[in-house]
């Protein structure tokens, strides 16, 4: 399956960005607006209410073709049906969460560094989360802001790997950087294939009209000096 990665939703159910508002609601008007893959992203629920929340998920984003992924939980993803799993460094290794989900699940690792993205790019990731780009109050035990310079560093290493591995970038994108760091990523030889937001769209009023301002973002010419 060929994965669109260019506007990618993590999602986030705590309460400053998910307010009293119906995660699944929150989703879905993000999948209409033109969200192209959703990770669940939930570090507090019980297995059972996770996999609950991740079998609704996934019934939206499959009637809008669009994969879901579960963030750390290989056994959450495989009992939802869901195309994939997000792996962190301390997550489960690839090659055995290939061996549970199958040859055409989608798995993606966070990369942080040269040897991480390498190490996850021989080991068969389909995709890189790389990051974190900016500093966010959405996550801020982050282990590592790389900034431009590291994620060009990354991508950089990728293109002399000559690899097909896809890639996204994580950590303050909104709509006002956005087109920004998808298209300087691109005067690389291996650009970015799409940004992977939470607070842009899960702390949306409207979370179907940001995710189609960032989908116009990341889809037309950039309009920046
Ligand atoms: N991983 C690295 S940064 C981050 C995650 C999950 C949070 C990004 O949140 P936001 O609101 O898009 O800055
Ligand atoms: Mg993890």
């Amino acid at each position: 399956m060929k994965v669109d990665y260019s506007l990618y939703l993590v999602t986030d159910n705590t309460k400053p960005i998910l307010g009293d508002r119906d995660l699944c609601w929150v989703v879905e008007e993000a999948v209409k607006g033109g969200v192209t893959v959703v990770q669940l992203r939930d570090k507090t629920s019980e297995t059972a209410e996770l996999i609950r929340i991740a079998k609704k998920l996934h019934n939206i984003t499959k009637s809008h073709d669009v994969p879901l992924l579960i963030n750390d939980r290989v056994d959450v993803a495989f009992a939802a049906g869901a195309e994939g799993v997000h792996l962190g460094q301390d997550d489960m290794d690839i090659e055995t969460a290939r061996k549970l989900l199958g040859p055409n699940a989608i798995i993606g690792v966070t990369a942080s560094s040269r040897d991480e993205a390498k190490q996850a790019v021989e080991g068969g990731a389909d995709y890189l989360g790389i990051g974190t780009l900016f500093t966010t109050p959405t996550k801020e035990n982050t282990k590592a802001i790389i900034g431009t310079a590291g994620t060009r560093d990354i991508l950089d290493s990728l293109a002399s790997l000559n690899q097909q591995v896809s890639t996204v970038c994580i950590g303050g994108i909104n709509a006002s950087n956005a087109q920004r760091v998808l298209y300087q990523s691109r005067s690389l030889s291996k650009g970015l294939d799409g940004i992977a937001v939470v607070s842009a769209i899960m702390a949306a009023p409207d979370p179907r009209g940001a995710a189609e301002e960032l989908r116009k973002l990341v889809t037309q010419p950039p309009r920046f000096a």
